[in-house]
């Protein structure tokens, strides 16, 4: 099989799991690391046995052994680096949120439709295999026309104030905090599962933690260093949320996001209420899927490669009873998107720039319904070229 290259731009957190993914799948060859500085980038190569390094990610951009390129920087970074990455005509995966307002995720979205190159955001719970279950057995009718989708996406993370990284300056990490980071992968798995689009919403937030005290510097998400000196920096976006939902299939929906809520690690819950049965995934307890019945005894089907619904099967790698994880179902996300790259076919699971600036849009959509006074608020999206799904000529140059 023909090797891709492939580089990264932004070195923290979440970059790891990106160079782990792309290495689980066997013909993706880490070319380079991008970071804020060459001591930077340097220093994290050499942690993640990466040959090369750049202390700007203009420099990895114009590598011409690197073919497709993964923005792992925070957020207030992604809309110039994927815009120069699109510009080069390379191929490219941000991470989640798209961008920080829907005005930027709304140029992502036209930039890559104009590209014509593979794009991609990584709302990686669509890779769980028995979240793809779900989608299947949804878009099959097994559980009827459904009309109720509710769920909570719950963390403890941010509980103490002395917890401060980018994701709570607006600046970096944007004006929304909880609805941002973990209530966009609800409504990406919402629309996802049921294939029904969010019209519209209400939505009342609340900042719980006032005033945090930062470390300083550009600490990364889950940072509890007790070492350094602190200062106040009062906080503006929410730590907690509850929304109400409309979908335009009819159904409704609601759900309750916060980061705040002590005891929750990363409780992302979701559940499809159809006119003749219902499904439950919980990441917490991923290797499993609720399916409630009227009629019949209830179940709890196991992650099982031989049960599964075709279309699902290829998403466990492991017989049943061998429990599969978060890194599995990230390597899903991140080989759809090279199968992509391969073939010039875009696997139904893969979520776009297109699609992610619809959930740019609805979280945009909950802060405005907030700040109106809590108020129903639609969910408009504009209208934009569409994807150029299958432009072969412009990534293979035939
Ligand atoms: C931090 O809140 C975080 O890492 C998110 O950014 C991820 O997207 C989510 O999967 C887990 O929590």
């Amino acid at each position: 099989m023909k090797r891709i290259g492939m580089g990264l731009i932004g070195p923290g957190f979440i970059a790891p799991h990106h160079i782990d993914a792309v290495r689980r799948l066997g013909y993706v060859d880490v070319v380079a690391i991008a970071g804020s500085s060459s001591a930077s980038a340097a220093q994290k190569a050499k942690l993640f046995n990466v040959a090369r390094s750049y202390g700007s990610y203009q420099e990895l951009i114009a590598d011409p052994d690197i073919s497709v390129i993964h923005n792992t920087t925070p957020s207030y970074l992604h809309l110039s680096v994927s815009l120069a990455i699109l510009e080069a005509g390379k191929h490219v995966i941000s991470d989640k949120p798209l961008a920080i307002t829907a005005k930027e995720g709304e140029r992502l979205r036209d930039a890559a439709a104009a590209a014509g190159v593979v794009n991609a955001v990584t709302f990686n719970y669509r890779g769980n295999p028995l979240v793809q279950q779900a989608r299947l057995m949804t878009e099959r009718e097994e559980i009827g026309k459904v009309f109720f989708i509710h769920g909570h996406y719950l963390q403890d993370w941010m509980t103490d104030d002395t917890v401060y990284s980018w994701r709570s300056d607006p600046t970096k990490g944007g004006v929304s905090s909880a609805l941002a980071d973990i209530g966009s992968h609800w409504c990406d798995l919402a629309e996802h599962i049921s294939s029904a689009r969010i019209t519209a919403v209400l939505a009342d937030l609340t900042t719980v933690v006032k005033t945090r005290y930062s470390a300083g510097g550009s600490a990364e998400a889950f940072s509890k260093d007790t070492t350094v000196a602190r200062t106040p920096v009062e906080v503006s976006s929410e730590d907690l949320a509850s929304v109400l939902v409309r979908f335009d299939n009819g159904a409704k929906g609601c759900l309750s996001v916060g980061q705040v809520l002590p005891g929750h690690k990363n409780g992302l819950e979701i559940e499809l209420n159809g006119r003749t049965g219902s499904v439950r995934w919980n990441q917490e307890r991923q290797n499993e899927l609720w399916i409630g019945r009227h009629d019949q005894p209830n179940a709890v089907m196991g992650k099982d490669p031989t049960l599964m619904l075709p279309g699902a099967t290829q998403y466990a790698h492991l017989p049943a009873g061998h429990q599969e994880s978060w890194a599995d179902a990230f390597r899903n996300v991140i080989g759809d998107v090279y199968e992509w790259v391969r073939t010039g076919e875009k696997p139904a699971t893969v979520c776009t720039f297109s699609d992610a600036y619809r959930t740019c849009v609805i979280i945009e959509a909950m802060l405005k319904s907030h700040a109106a006074g809590g108020v129903w608020q639609e969910v408009n999206v504009s209208s934009g070229s569409e994807q150029v799904a299958n432009r072969q000529e412009a990534i293979y140059g035939k």
